[in-house]
């Protein structure tokens, strides 16, 4: 399946929704007036693109009619298309380059997909043949560095892990000393999902890192902040948090298969500022696709839709 069939069956319901209430909105008039604005407006804080997201995105449609005149549903559509694009900005792959060291630190709240997110890209790397280390930094629950090492035996891949409890810097610190004495192209960090207050989450990762800096200041480090659609706004606040604290580089946003909250990757890129990399689609290990924006936002709102 390709990227843009992966996103319109993930993104169906959201694009019905969505669909659905213009239509609903429009009824059969060939434009659009003020209320109608408003109730788009609603709408698209209804399919989780956030209120201020939702808020800029009109702000633009209503300048673009003003600067034209042309109130039409078929201009309306096509300037919220243009607009969503500009939000989500250019797509940001993630790239790393065999025959140097990586490192992709993965951060989160609890349950987003970060340990699947890490075995699935550990699988696309490995495919590329890059040689691939994982570290179980989430030493949290026992469950969780299992679940890690699960993933590393799926993909023939080697797991640096400590006990339940142990300190996660010293993981990072042991697995960055095997992996550049095992000549890994990427190291793969996985870590635990608390988030008890700001300063905390901020004394955690912020020890990780300066253990990554001292001890491999010369890796290209990525840090993905994982992010889970279907908690909607939620999502939204903690991609705040963190982007505030963990000097995010780039967001994957998973659960995008089959819920009504696809609008969230607009909301959360809006906050944030920060470039969308990776989708998850799935809990299969191929469900991770790279996140592009024209795809999305064609799959979110078509702009050759009849209907519209
Ligand atoms: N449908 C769907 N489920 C996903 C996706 N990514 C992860 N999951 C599921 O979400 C649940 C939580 O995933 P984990 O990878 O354990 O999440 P985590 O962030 O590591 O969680 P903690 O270790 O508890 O912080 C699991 O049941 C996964 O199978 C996705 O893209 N789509
Ligand atoms: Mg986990």
């Amino acid at each position: 399946m390709g990227i843009f069939d992966s996103f319109r069956k993930g993104l169906q319901k959201t694009r019905d929704f969505v669909a659905d209430g213009i239509n609903r909105i429009a009824a059969n008039m060939g434009f659009f007036d003020e209320d109608m604005l408003d109730d788009l407006e609603m709408l698209l804080v209804q399919a989780d693109v956030g209120a201020a997201c939702s808020i800029h995105l009109m702000a633009k449609v209503r300048q673009e009619i003003k600067a034209t005149g042309d109130a039409s549903r078929k201009n309306v559509i096509s300037t919220l298309h243009r607009e969503m694009l500009a939000v989500l900005g250019q797509a940001k792959p993630l790239a790393f380059e065999k025959g140097q060291l990586n490192i992709l630190l993965l951060v989160g709240v609890n349950g987003t997909g970060k340990t699947t997110t890490a075995g699935k890209i550990c699988a696309r790397y490995k495919k590329q043949g890059f040689k691939i280390l994982l570290g179980a930094a989430d030493t949290f629950r026992a469950a969780a560095i299992e679940q890690l090492t699960h993933w590393g035996e799926r993909t023939d891949t080697p797991v640096i892990a400590h006990q339940e409890g142990a300190d996660p810097a010293a993981v990072v610190f042991d697995a960055i000393a095997a992996a550049k004495s095992r000549g890994v192209d990427l190291l793969i960090l996985d870590t635990a999902g608390r988030l008890h207050n700001k300063a905390n989450l901020m004394n955690e990762l912020g020890k990780i890192r300066r253990i990554i800096q001292r001890e491999a200041p010369a890796a290209k480090v990525e840090t993905l902040l994982v992010i889970d659609a279907t908690t909607g706004q939620n999502a939204v606040t903690q991609a705040k948090v963190f982007t505030e604290v963990a000097e995010v580089t780039s967001l994957a946003i998973t659960k995008l298969d089959g819920n009504a909250k696809g609008g969230v990757a607009l909301a959360v890129a809006h906050e944030t500022h920060t470039p969308i990399s990776l989708a998850g689609l799935g809990e299969k290990l191929d469900d991770l696709i790279d996140f592009d924006p024209q795809a999305f936002v064609e799959s979110l709102l078509p702009l050759h839709q009849e209907s519209f």
